[in-house]
């Protein structure tokens, strides 16, 4: 008889069952009313006494491995069925579900990448801005009339207090917090009150360069730029610069590029101009370094502003400015890159 269980034990120890049906299979032939543990039990009867203790171990102890293999059975099989369900939640995301950065911020990143290339640095400053930083420090005083080409937001009626109208107002802080030399670049959120258009936004992005050393000259100002221009819109891109005119810049200049739709020949989006205009610069005003706490007679420097926007819809071809605020998820797919 105990031979019989020992039996039994190996057969169970060595069972493997593939599928929960098999292992149901399984519990009615061991645990089963007409199962072979029932006709062990009721074989106990004719044990003899000296051999009743050992047969009853020997009895548990096939109990229990069939217990236990029952268990791990169930344990396996749970685990399998979460897998073939699809709710594999180690898995990695479809790359394909990544969202896609803004336009803007691409244009953004791809102009700091170009000037950090040529030693730039980024800064940064608050939107809301005092008077000082955002005008009278930039060689426009209260009268100037240069305040009107501006129309600006003040907070809560204090003339004091505005959303800067440029970063220019970053590049004063900048100056007033370093000696040369200054390479910096400043992109950020503008605002203006304007009407709002295919053209025109009351809020709008930037970026502005400043560099200020010993001996930079205006030579020095075209070269970067036309360096700019050619990374930016390729190589064979040139640049036309006109004369202008900056409150804090002197002398001041507006930069146009050779149209890449048309290579200069003439087309409805330079308006058959062969050039587009893309930003505007100069010198920066001897009064505007004195401001900021840079002897004019020591340094002088190049500043340059232009608008994310306007680069962006040159690039891509984007026909109204207000596509750039609404958030359409159908506009905004359309700009999938790793940049
Ligand atoms: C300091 C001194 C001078 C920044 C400059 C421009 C010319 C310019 C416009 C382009 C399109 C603004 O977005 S836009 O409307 N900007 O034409 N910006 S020079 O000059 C500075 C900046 C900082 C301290």
């Amino acid at each position: 008889m105990l031979d019989k269980v020992k039996v039994l034990l190996d057969e169970v120890s060595s069972y493997s069952p593939k599928n929960p049906e098999e292992l149901e299979q399984f519990r009615i032939q061991y645990l089963g009313k007409k199962g072979k543990m029932n006709d062990l039990f009721a074989a106990f009867k004719e044990v003899p006494n000296d051999q009743k203790k050992a047969f009853g171990q020997a009895l548990n102890q096939l109990k229990q491995a069939i217990q236990d293999k029952l268990d791990e059975g169930k344990a396996s099989f749970s685990e399998n069925t979460q897998q073939s369900s699809g709710l594999d939640l180690s898995r990695p995301m479809s790359a394909d579900q990544l969202g896609s950065r803004h336009p803007l911020s691409l244009v953004r990143n791809e102009i700091a990448e170009i000037f950090k290339r040529i030693g730039f640095t980024l800064s940064e400053g608050p939107e809301i801005e005092d008077d000082w930083h955002n005008f009278t420090a930039l060689n426009l005083p209260d009268e100037h009339p240069a305040r009107d080409m501006q129309d600006t937001f003040f907070i809560q009626q204090n003339p004091d207090i505005l959303l800067r109208t440029h970063t220019s107002s970053v590049q004063v802080r900048f100056m007033e917090n370093n000696q040369p030399p200054i390479r910096t670049l400043s992109p950020g959120r503008v605002y203006r009150n304007e009407a709002i258009s295919a053209r025109a936004h009351c809020i709008f992005h930037q970026v502005e360069g400043l560099y200020i050393d010993n001996d930079v000259s205006f030579a020095d100002l075209k070269q970067t730029l036309l360096y700019f221009a050619k990374e930016m819109f390729g190589d064979k891109t040139e640049i036309r610069l006109r004369p202008s005119y900056f409150p804090f810049t002197e002398p001041s200049a507006e930069v146009d590029v050779s149209c890449n739709i048309c290579s200069g020949k003439g087309c409805n989006v330079c308006k058959y101009t062969g050039y587009l205009e893309i930003l505007g610069c100069g010198m920066v005003d001897p009064n505007v370094l004195k401001n900021c706490g840079i002897d004019p007679n020591v340094y002088t420097g190049f500043a340059f502003g232009m608008g994310i926007e306007r680069i962006a819809m040159l690039k891509y071809q984007v026909k109204d400015l207000r596509l750039f605020f609404e958030n359409d998820v159908r506009f905004l797919e359309q700009f999938k890159s790793t940049f």
